[in-house]
């Protein structure tokens, strides 16, 4: 298969009250466009990857040949990575979870405020660029992670249900140093009923 550009479920300028819309525009156009072309080219170097779909070179990516392995880690993961992002995030959003995922997380971090705080510390705390996650276990329980680059949980065998991007990339031209202020605008753009519905597809 070839893979492709998800459009965006929103304008690039819709979420401009926190994320830019130029930020949106290079990050969507350009980096994104970038490891869909470069995952691509990696896949015609191993042309046994073409039936592999995008969640199954990143579960599997110990199979994928050596040659073209680190290529297919950055850059379906990259695919991947942002694929999820822009789709938990929408305008007029954020608020605090409902139903299970809340209750969950107030068993996991005690409340959603320490929920944040935890998450937080996750995103701020990646040493050069990665990215934040929130993790569900098959059983329910929730955890907090961080990836370097562009891995995620998911080359790991594990469910992501919430994903936040610390590369400089994402936040810069109207954050510049200042990744804190960006994580927490971010939470007001967190469209939690779709992380309600990854957390029930684990
Ligand atoms: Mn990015």
């Amino acid at each position: 298969m070839t893979h492709t550009l998800p459009a965006l479920p929103y304008a690039h300028d819709a979420l401009a009250a926190h994320i830019d819309a130029q930020t949106m525009q290079i990050h969507h156009g350009k980096h994104h466009q970038a490891y869909v072309n470069n995952l691509n080219a990696a896949i015609e170097k191993a042309p046994e990857l073409a039936s592999w779909s995008l969640d199954h070179l990143c579960r599997d990516i110990a199979k994928v040949p050596e040659s073209v392995r680190g290529a297919v880690r950055n850059n379906g993961g990259g695919h991947w990575n942002h694929s999820l992002f822009w789709s938990l995030m929408a305008p007029n959003s954020g608020g605090v979870p409902s139903g299970e995922l809340a209750s969950s997380i107030d068993r996991a971090f005690g409340d959603f405020s320490k929920f944040r705080d935890a998450f937080k510390a996750a995103a701020v705390g990646r040493f050069g660029s990665g990215w934040a996650w929130l993790v569900a276990a098959p059983d329910g329980t929730l955890t907090i992670e961080s990836t370097p680059n562009q891995d995620n949980p998911l080359m790991e065998g594990r469910h992501a249900i919430l994903g936040l991007d610390v590369w400089e990339h994402a936040y810069y031209l109207h954050y510049q140093n200042r990744r804190p202020d960006y994580v927490d605008a971010w939470w007001n753009l967190v469209q939690w009923s779709q992380v309600a519905a990854r957390y029930e597809q684990r």
